[in-house]
């Protein structure tokens, strides 16, 4: 009989390597995972209840607002507001950041930035869907939480996982010492330890971009994709071209395989179409623990200072060798004529 490790359990016994811990982010934790099997019970049974389709509202992206979008954010802003370790959140469903007030979170010490459900067009045709979400220490001990306390850099964050509801829901986090995978176990209702220590390929043969957006793209980005779709045995090419349009989705799948993800600028997002905040960085540091790369193209994402909210930035992320591989072709592109 092989030993299931819950989440709750592997997160109590990771806390030793915490001197200092007083189980506030252990709480903060268990609290996000409740949630999330909350937003997997309705996503699951989707179709089956009016939760389909649109909320008939739109978010701060301008982007419509599908009902389990609205749902999932009321979810794990409950949680996090019962749970009580949790003092401001910004979510990608709103505008601003939203206080948690209450007698319990009154010297709450966490930031929690969070995309309740990422790729949520997907939906209603049955596709994976996601969450990510990041967590940041407060640098002031009291008092109103300011907005350089949540424009931190990637680098500050203190964990970072995402929940991938797929043909199994898994809950993938990190608070800095490797990523460790967690399978939502139905039958009893708990995540368990499915994928210890999880390692991304240093290369892999998978490359995920809209090609939709080809003409769009910088030179650089151009002149990889040919390079990927060139017959060379000795770099196993052509490659295989993947893509969900879920950022979980891809991430994931090239964190097991190997691969690379690129969202480079277009002329739509000249600044690149996802979000730094609660999509780039907690990814980015999750691939990053895994041993694996994350660039803006010239920067490491997790040095970017964050200037708003919901900024936005390119990113190309995955398997160390292939983001490298997209660097250099970035940085050796001709200027586009
Ligand atoms: P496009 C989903 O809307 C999302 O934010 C990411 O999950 C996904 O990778 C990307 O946008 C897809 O964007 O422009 O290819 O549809």
């Amino acid at each position: 009989m092989t030993k299931v490790t819950t989440l709750g359990q592997f997160i109590i016994e990771k806390q030793a390597d915490f001197p200092y811990a007083k189980g506030e982010l252990s709480r903060l934790l268990r609290d996000i995972g409740i949630a999330a099997k909350i937003v997997n019970r309705e996503v699951n049974k989707a179709g089956l209840v009016d939760i389909l389709g649109d909320n008939g509202t739109t978010n701060v992206q301008g982007e419509g607002q599908k009902k389990l979008d609205v749902y999932a954010d009321e979810q794990f802003i409950s949680a996090l507001r019962s749970g009580g370790e949790c003092c401001v959140v910004a979510s990608e469903e709103h505008d601003d950041c939203i206080s948690i007030h209450s007698e319990i979170s009154r010297n709450a010490k966490y930031i929690v930035c969070i995309d309740p459900l990422d790729g949520s067009s997907n939906i209603d045709v049955n596709v994976s869907v996601g969450t990510i979400f990041s967590i940041y220490r407060r640098t002031a001990t009291e008092g109103a939480v300011k907005p350089d306390e949540i424009l931190q850099k990637g680098i500050c964050q203190v964990a970072a996982g995402y929940v991938i509801y797929g043909s199994s829901t898994m809950l993938v986090y990190t608070t800095g010492r490797g990523v460790n995978g967690f399978t939502l176990d139905p039958s009893i209702g708990e995540f368990c330890l499915s994928h210890p220590n999880m390692q991304i390929p240093r290369s892999g043969t998978i490359y995920s971009i809209n090609e939709g957006n080809y003409i769009e793209f910088p030179q650089g980005v151009k002149n990889y994709i040919k390079y990927c779709q060139v017959e060379d045995r000795a770099t196993m090419r052509p490659f295989t071209s993947r893509y969900i349009g879920s950022m979980v989705a891809d991430v994931h799948r090239n964190l097991i395989k190997g691969g690379v993800f690129l969202y480079p600028t277009t002329s739509s997002h000249p600044n690149g179409k996802l979000r730094l905040m609660y999509e780039c960085n907690p990814l980015a540091f999750i691939i990053e623990q895994a041993g694996g790369k994350a660039s803006d193209g010239q920067r490491r994402i997790l040095d970017i200072q964050p200037e708003g909210l919901h900024q936005r930035t390119p990113i190309f992320i995955g398997s160390t060798e292939m983001v490298e591989k997209v660097e250099e072709f970035i940085r050796t592109a001709e200027p586009h004529r």
